[in-house]
Order: structure tokens, then C-alpha cells, then sequence
């Protein structure tokens, strides 16, 4: 009896409906030239609650992290950072200049074109993370983009 329970508890956790819905839309990567071992990865996110950024990951990079753009000194730096608030229903821009997800010991060099696979992590206010495998696009270097001036 005690198992039965258990294994209809479990039926309802499962049939329940994902925390935190997240839409990615326009993930993008700036190509790069040979020998560049970095680049940036931009899209928009927005959360349906309120989560933040945590990890990013992708297979064409041995590093990737979290960036923010802060000035020091007059000078644009960026920097990593442990998370990317999400507030709820507002849409989040990762841009260059403003947060953005860096790829760090990149495998091969990425041409206009290409597909890199991203796997964006979440985490929700409860603590839960969902992970979410987007594909983007690489667009060519000097694409100031992602502001919705391009094309
Ligand atoms: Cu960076």
C-alpha cells in the first residue's frame, strides 16, 4: 500500500506543469577569425516568473560564463557575474555593451552561418533550475545587432 502511495504521488509531481516558463528568442554569436579563442552569445529572455540567469554551456567552447559591461576608470570592462535577474513577464536583452554570455576556449572558429547549440540554465525564486538548449545563429563580426537595428 505504502508503495502504491508513493508511486501516485510521484504521477502527480510529474503531470505538473513547468515553473517558470522561459522564452529565448533571437539567440545570435558573433563570429570570429581564425586563432580567436572568444566570442559573445546574445538573445533576449523572458520568464514568465521571476528567475534569473545562472549558466550558460554550449559544446564549441571549453569556458562560458556570464558577462555584465561595467565602466572603470572610463574604460568598458566587462566582468563575470554569478546571475542575470529575469523579473517577471519583462523582457532581458543579452547584448554587446550590456550582459551577455561569453564563450571561452572556443574549439574551432565560428563562420557566418554556422549553428552553435547554447544550453541556457535558469533558476527560479523556489531554487528550481530548468534548462533550455537553443540554437544560434552566428552572424558576422562587426554586428552591432541585437538592439532590433539590423536588417
Ligand atoms: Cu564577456
Amino acid at each position: 500500500m505504502k508503495h502504491y502511495i508513493a508511486a501516485a504521488l510521484s504521477l502527480i509531481a510529474f503531470s505538473l506543469p513547468a515553473q517558470a516558463d522561459l522564452k529565448i528568442e533571437d539567440p545570435w554569436v558573433r563570429a570570429t577569425v581564425p586563432h580567436q579563442k572568444v566570442t559573445g552569445a546574445f538573445m533576449r529572455l523572458t520568464a514568465s516568473a521571476d528567475a534569473k540567469l545562472v549558466a550558460a554551456g554550449s559544446p564549441v567552447a571549453g569556458i562560458v560564463e556570464i558577462h555584465e559591461m561595467a565602466m572603470e576608470k572610463d574604460v568598458m570592462k566587462m566582468r563575470p557575474v554569478a546571475a542575470v535577474p529575469l523579473p517577471a513577464g519583462q523582457t532581458v536583452e543579452l547584448k554587446p555593451g550590456a550582459h551577455h554570455v561569453m564563450l571561452l576556449d572556443l574549439r574551432k572558429p565560428l563562420q557566418p552561418g554556422d549553428t552553435v547549440p547554447l544550453v541556457i540554465t535558469v533558476e527560479g525564486r523556489d531554487g528550481k533550475r530548468e534548462t533550455l538548449e537553443v540554437k544560434a545563429t552566428v552572424r558576422p563580426l562587426g554586428t552591432m545587432g541585437g538592439a532590433g537595428h539590423e536588417r
